[in-house]
């Protein structure tokens, strides 16, 4: 952009200017996540006009009605001309999309048996012939299939690849690719920080809003295909006859998307709602409950997912109420669903009311691995990502690679409850795929969290990944404009987790924001970093939790919240001596959760990470650590560079004033400048609350 024009964008109102540059003015706020189809420039689009004349699409249900429109608007968009509908092929160019079923054109093209090897959601992309013309079909085993396949094929245009010589073959590695709605009944959301729920339960089912079709038309567009809709707190209600009438209309809704719902339960409604004198899962009556409920529920949504449940833990009811093992609790769930082909998914985050453990992260390996192989097979384990609680670092959860007879579902946090909300811009992907492309070393080398979550590593096809939502009434879904990336790379990576977040982070800007090489390399640097970044200024080399009870600011020195493990205190162990959590064989003995030689590794302070240090080990003042620097030193260090990185992101998001409609660049620089302030306030607190007990000055840089 020219000086002058700079000079003028920081002038004048934002809202005048499109006006004054004549240029078209339109509210871009967000709204249309990375679906926003706008037309690409002359040059760009003239290989794509030649290429794409009609779309043909045959089918003629719900589903193929969605996909014979997202073609022809993200096309039409797209080439910024009308591009027709048409049932004929006739014309070269056709985009041609659907499945054998739906349409006597590609049953014409003998693929069936490819088709059927990539199941109803994978798709063929392919350049070929059709009655002797050049077309670009779509073609799929299911209707899913026929719709990702689409998206894929808008994508390609959005982020200016050739479709010249396509040949594609795609089909999901995880069969249950989940958002989880921490959505309470009343509208609010636990951790949600970008409005209130989307699910509008007091017009259900009379109303659907149309906002809800976008949603799962977003979902669609990255493949997650499921969706629990209630807070794993879960009011007993949400099974209630009333509320699943509510359920079944949000299901009607989303299923031509592909996205199928399921409930969170709470275990204690055949007492709450029914009127049982208790919910013992051994106790026939409450089986039977259970039994009933399912009916009820498929009588009334034929697809039904099933349940997803937190028991015993923070309050929530469960099968140890009774004396009964989470096995037994999820088994009575899983016998009521199986034969409508329903799973539940139990959550091993677990910790109990009356009884703070010495080393709160060893709690779920201990309750659950000796469980492994007594969960009925459509029972799943659902554990964290890390086995504390989403903080901005941790290890991999030890329980993937300790339950080789259970399959397990990864849970990630996609809201930013530890990872400063929706205020900063933390690129979530580069942290997931640190998670997955962790080595468990559970069966030999080369057994990473994402071959077990996949299924690859045991052989097994009932797989799932669940992502807790950072969706909310916000206009622009996420409440960070740049938050929308997280639920994009969920999306991506529950698809294919061998993306890497480079390339996530490529395709989203490009879609979302802007083609101009300068904005995506600026964008992606800035993303890429972000995570590190965070982790510097909140809390570097392993430490973790350092907050108070709203889970933004720093609060190293809180030592008093109602239970030890709710503390910073109890979690940074800091005294004059030194830093960090000892969970090393003579400390907690945590790491030995973990395989060999991962253990040995982790349980050396020489070898261990540096990143994992202060997770593993407590280490005095004084210790070197590879970069030469003490330990106090390097937190110091750190700190700084966390900050110093943020106060960056401000003046790189300034050069690209112009290049970037002026509603979304003001909110991202609003938020940015909120950031960098944030980051030096997290850096002079923690610096100075640590050199209360290290005693030590600080370095100079
Ligand atoms: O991260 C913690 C949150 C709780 C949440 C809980 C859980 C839904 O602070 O808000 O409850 O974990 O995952 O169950």
């Amino acid at each position: 952009m020219k000086s002058s024009t700079r000079c003028l964008t920081r002038m004048l109102p934002f809202f005048l200017l499109p006006a004054i540059l004549g240029l078209p003015v339109r509210a871009e706020d967000g709204h249309r996540l990375w679906l926003r189809y706008d037309a690409l420039d002359d040059a760009a689009r003239d290989p794509y006009r030649r290429s794409v004349s009609a779309v043909v699409v045959q089918g003629q249900s719900p589903a193929a009605r969605i996909l014979r429109d997202e073609l022809k608007q993200g096309l039409s968009g797209l080439l910024g001309e009308p591009v027709p509908v048409s049932n004929k092929a006739s014309s070269p160019g056709a985009v041609l999309a659907g499945t054998p079923d739906n349409s006597p054109l590609i049953a014409s093209l003998g693929w069936e048996k490819e088709l059927r090897r990539l199941g109803p959601e994978g798709y063929l992309i392919r350049r070929t012939e059709i009655q002797g013309r050049p077309a670009n079909v779509i073609a799929s085993a299911g209707e899913s299939g026929a719709l990702y396949g689409a998206f894929h094929f808008l994508r390609l245009i959005q982020t200016g690849q050739s479709i010249e010589r396509l040949d594609v073959a795609e089909r999901p590695r995880i069969a249950r690719r989940l958002l989880n709605h921490w959505d309470n009944l009343d509208g609010s959301i636990e951790r949600g920080y970008a409005g209130t729920s989307l699910w509008n339960w007091a017009e259900l089912p009379g109303r659907v809003d149309g906002r809800l079709l976008d949603y799962a038309r977003a979902n669609a567009s990255i493949g997650i295909n499921g969706a629990v809709l209630n807070n794993v707190n879960a009011r007993p209600e949400s099974l209630s006859a009333e509320y699943l009438k509510k359920t079944a209309a949000l299901a009607d809704a989303f299923r031509p998307y592909g996205v199928r719902v399921y409930l969170s339960a709470n275990v204690a409604a055949p007492k709450l709602l029914g009127d049982l004198p208790t919910a013992d899962p051994l106790d026939p009556d409450v089986a039977r409950w259970w039994r009933d409920k399912a009916n009820e529920i498929y009588a009334l949504v034929p697809d039904f997912g099933g349940f997803l449940v937190k028991a015993n833990c923070e309050g929530q009811p469960g099968p140890q109420d009774y004396g009964r093992t989470h096995a037994e609790g999820a088994n009575v769930l899983a016998d009521a669903l199986s034969p409508h082909g329903g799973v539940v998914m139990w959550r091993a985050f677990v910790y109990y009311k009356d009884d703070v453990d010495d080393d709160r992260v060893k709690r779920a390996y201990g309750e659950f691995v000796p469980l492994d192989g007594l969960f009925r097979p459509n029972v799943f384990v659902q554990a964290k990502n890390g086995p504390l609680d989403f903080q901005p670092r941790e290890p991999f959860h030890p329980l993937f690679g300790a339950m080789p007879r259970t399959p397990l579902i990864a849970e990630l946090q996609i809201t930013q409850e530890y990872l400063g909300q929706s205020t900063h811009l933390v690129y979530l992907a580069t942290m997931w795929k640190e998670f997955l492309d962790a080595d468990t070393f559970a069966g030999g080398p080369g057994s990473e969290v994402a071959k077990i979550v996949d299924g690859a590593l045991d052989g097994r096809e009932t797989t799932g990944i669940a992502g807790v939502a950072n969706t909310g009434s916000d206009r622009n879904w996420c409440g960070h404009p740049m938050a929308q990336a997280n639920w994009y790379a969920y999306g991506r990576l529950a698809w294919d987790h061998r993306l890497t977040a480079e390339e996530i982070a490529g395709e989203w800007i490009r879609m979302t924001w802007s083609r101009d090489p300068e904005v995506v390399a600026t964008m992606r640097k800035m993303m890429l970093d972000s995570r590190e970044a965070f982790v510097d200024y909140t809390m570097p080399l392993g430490l973790h939790h350092l907050i108070g009870g709203d889970h933004y600011a720093p609060m190293p020195e809180n030592d008093t919240a109602p239970r030890a493990d709710w503390t910073a205190a109890y979690y940074h162990r800091a005294n004059v001596q030194g830093l960090g959590f000892d969970r090393t064989r003579g400390g907690s003995g945590a790491v030995d959760q973990y395989h060999r030689p991962l253990s040995d590794l982790w349980n050396d302070p020489a070898a261990c990470p540096e990143e994992l240090l202060l997770w593993f080990h407590q280490r005095p003042w004084d210790a070197r650590l590879r970069s030469g620097r003490t330990l106090w030193e390097e937190l110091c260090h750190r700190y700084g560079k966390g900050a110093e990185r943020v106060s960056r992101f401000e003046q790189e998001w300034r050069s690209l004033a112009g290049k970037i409609d002026e509603e979304r660049f003001l909110a991202v620089e609003r938020k940015i400048r909120q950031q960098a302030s944030d980051a030096r306030d997290w850096r002079e607190k923690c610096v100075t609350y640590f050199q209360s007990f290290s005693r030590r000055p600080c370095p100079k840089d």
